[in-house]
C-alpha cells in the first residue's frame, strides 16, 4: 500500500455518499428505459448524460463491463504463462506466473474509471510494481518508454518511463482480493491507477523498453495517450460505446 504520489479520484465523496441515500427507488426509475434499448447501451449513453453519476450504481455485473477487442483470447495458466522483459534493458527477462508470485506485492485500492463514464469504486488491485521489474532488466539510460502487448495478440499500451516508474503502477495478479480471472485480463494484467481504464493492459505478455512512446491500440483511435483520470480526453468521448 502507497500513498506517496499524488492521485486522481473519479468522483468526490460527498457526491459518492449522497448517492447512496437515494435507494432503490431512484435506480427504478433510471432503469427504466433499460427494457426498449439494452442494459448495455443503456448504461453507455446514460453515462455521458448523467452527471449525477447514477449509471456507476446501477447492477452490471459489479460494476464491471467486460471489454475486449480480440473475438477470443486463449486461455494462460501457472503451466504456460509468460511475461518477457526486453527491448532497452541490459538484462532481459522471462517470469512465470510463480516468478511474479513470489516478488513483493502491493495493494492498491482506487476508482477504476472507465472513459466512457462507468466506475467501480475502491476496487483492490494487487500485484508487483512495475518498478521493480524495470529496475531488474536494468533500463539503458537512452530509454523514454515503455510498451506493453498482449497474449490477445491484438491490443498494445505504453506508458513514457516516468508513469511506468509510479509506485501505483502494478503488474497485477489479483483484483478485488482473488486471482485474476481470464475475463479481467488473468492471469496477469496491467494496473495503471491514476489513469482511465483503457491504459490497465489485460493478458499481459510483453514490456518492452522503448525510446519514445508508441501510441497503444486505442489511442490510434482517438483516445489521448496520457489518460489520467480527470485531466484527459475531452468530454471523454469513447470510441469504445
Ligand atoms: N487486452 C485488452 N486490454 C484491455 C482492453 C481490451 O480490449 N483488450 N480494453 C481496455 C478498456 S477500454 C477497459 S475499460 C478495461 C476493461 O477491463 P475489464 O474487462 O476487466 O472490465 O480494459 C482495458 N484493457
Ligand atoms: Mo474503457
Amino acid at each position: 500500500m502507497n500513498s506517496e504520489q499524488p492521485e486522481e479520484r473519479g468522483t468526490p465523496v460527498g457526491r459518492r455518499v449522497f448517492l447512496g441515500t437515494l435507494g432503490l427507488g431512484a435506480l427504478g426509475v433510471a432503469a427504466a428505459p433499460v427494457l426498449q434499448r439494452g442494459m448495455e447501451s443503456f448504461l453507455a449513453g446514460a453515462a455521458e448524460k448523467d452527471p449525477t453519476g447514477l449509471t456507476g450504481l446501477l447492477p452490471n455485473g459489479g460494476g464491471f463491463r467486460y471489454y475486449s477487442v480480440a473475438s477470443s483470447v486463449p486461455h494462460k495458466n501457472e503451466g504456460n504463462y509468460r511475461l518477457t522483459v526486453d527491448g532497452l534493458v541490459d538484462r532481459p527477462m522471462t517470469y512465470s506466473l510463480d516468478d511474479l508470485r513470489a516478488l513483493p506485492q502491493t495493494r492498491l485500492v482506487r476508482d477504476v474509471q472507465c472513459v466512457t463514464g462507468w466506475r467501480v469504486p475502491e476496487t483492490p488491485f494487487e500485484g508487483v510494481r512495475l518498478s521493480r521489474l524495470l529496475d531488474a532488466a536494468g533500463v539503458r539510460p537512452k530509454a523514454g518508454a515503455v510498451r506493453f502487448t498482449c497474449f490477445d495478440g491484438v491490443y498494445t499500451e505504453s506508458l513514457t518511463l516516468d508513469q511506468a516508474r509510479r509506485s501505483d503502477v502494478l503488474v497485477a495478479l489479483r483484483m478485488q482480493d482473488k486471482d485474476l480471472g481470464h475475463s479481467h485480463g488473468g492471469p496477469v494484467r496491467l494496473y495503471v491507477a491514476p489513469m482511465y481504464f483503457y491504459k490497465s493492459a489485460k493478458w499481459l505478455s510483453g514490456i518492452t523498453v522503448t525510446e519514445d512512446v508508441e501510441p497503444g491500440y486505442w489511442e490510434e483511435r482517438g483516445y489521448d495517450v496520457d489518460a489520467w483520470v480527470g485531466r484527459s480526453n475531452g468530454r471523454d468521448d469513447d470510441p469504445t460505446s
